[in-house]
C-alpha cells in the first residue's frame, strides 16, 4: 500500500474572515499538518479561479451568491468571488505546511468550467491530471481532508473512489458549508461511493 494525503483547498479565502468562508475552516490546519509527517505523498489543492469566472454571482445578470443556476454542463452554484488566481484570498492558509508538499494541482481556471473535484472539472469528464499523477507514482490508498467537506472534498473523494482508489475521509479534518442539506448528501453519496467516512483519524 502507499498513502497519499490529498489536502483539498485550505486556503485564506476558504477560512474565517475571507471571501467564501467555511465556518471553522481554519480549525483543520494543524492536525493536517500532523498527517502530513506520516504520509507517503503529500498532495495539495488549490481553487484557483480567473477574475470573472462562471461560478461567480457577480459574472451574471440578477443573481445573487449561493443562488442555483443551469450550466451547460449541469447545475451550478455561484459563488461570492474567491480564490481568484494571484490573490491574497487564493494563497494557501499561513500555518499549513504548504512547502511539505510534492505536488500541488490548481483548479477552476477554466472560466467556463467551476471544477470541485481534485480530478475531473465539472462536466465530470475533463481531467486535471492528479490521476495519472498518483497511478505513475504507485499510490492505491488516499486520506482526503480539507475544505469543504460538502463540495470539493466531497467530489474529489467520490472521483477517487470511482477510479478505484481506496478513500478514507477523516471528518475531523474537515468543514462543511452546508448549504441547503448539502452536507447530509455529501455524506450519503461518499457512502453510497465506497468512501470510508470516519470521524477521526489515528
Ligand atoms: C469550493 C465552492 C467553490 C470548495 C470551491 O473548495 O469546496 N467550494 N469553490
Ligand atoms: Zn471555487
Amino acid at each position: 500500500m502507499t498513502q497519499a494525503l490529498i489536502v483539498i483547498d485550505v486556503q485564506k479565502d476558504f477560512c474565517p474572515g475571507g471571501a467564501l468562508a467555511v465556518p471553522e475552516g481554519d480549525a483543520v490546519v494543524g492536525s493536517i499538518n500532523a498527517l502530513m509527517a506520516e504520509a507517503d505523498a503529500v498532495v495539495l489543492t488549490q481553487d484557483w479561479h480567473p477574475a470573472g469566472h462562471s461560478s461567480f454571482a457577480s459574472s451574471h445578470d440578477e443573481k445573487s451568491p449561493y443562488d442555483l443556476i443551469d450550466m451547460p454542463y449541469g447545475p451550478q452554484v455561484l459563488w461570492p468571488d474567491h480564490c481568484i488566481q494571484g490573490s491574497l484570498g487564493a494563497q494557501f492558509h499561513p500555518d499549513l505546511h504548504a512547502d511539505r508538499a510534492d505536488l500541488i494541482i490548481r483548479k477552476g481556471y477554466n472560466p467556463a468550467i467551476d471544477s470541485y473535484s481534485a480530478f475531473f472539472e465539472n462536466d465530470h469528464t475533463t481531467p486535471t491530471g492528479l490521476e495519472g499523477y498518483l497511478r505513475t507514482r504507485d499510490i492505491d490508498t488516499l486520506l482526503m481532508v480539507g475544505l469543504a467537506l460538502d463540495f470539493c472534498v466531497h467530489f474529489s473523494a467520490v472521483d477517487a473512489a470511482r477510479l478505484g482508489f481506496n478513500v478514507t475521509v477523516p471528518e475531523n479534518m474537515c468543514r462543511a458549508i452546508d448549504l441547503d442539506g448539502s452536507l447530509a448528501s455529501a455524506r450519503a453519496a461518499m457512502q453510497a461511493a465506497g468512501v470510508v467516512l470516519e470521524a477521526s483519524h489515528g
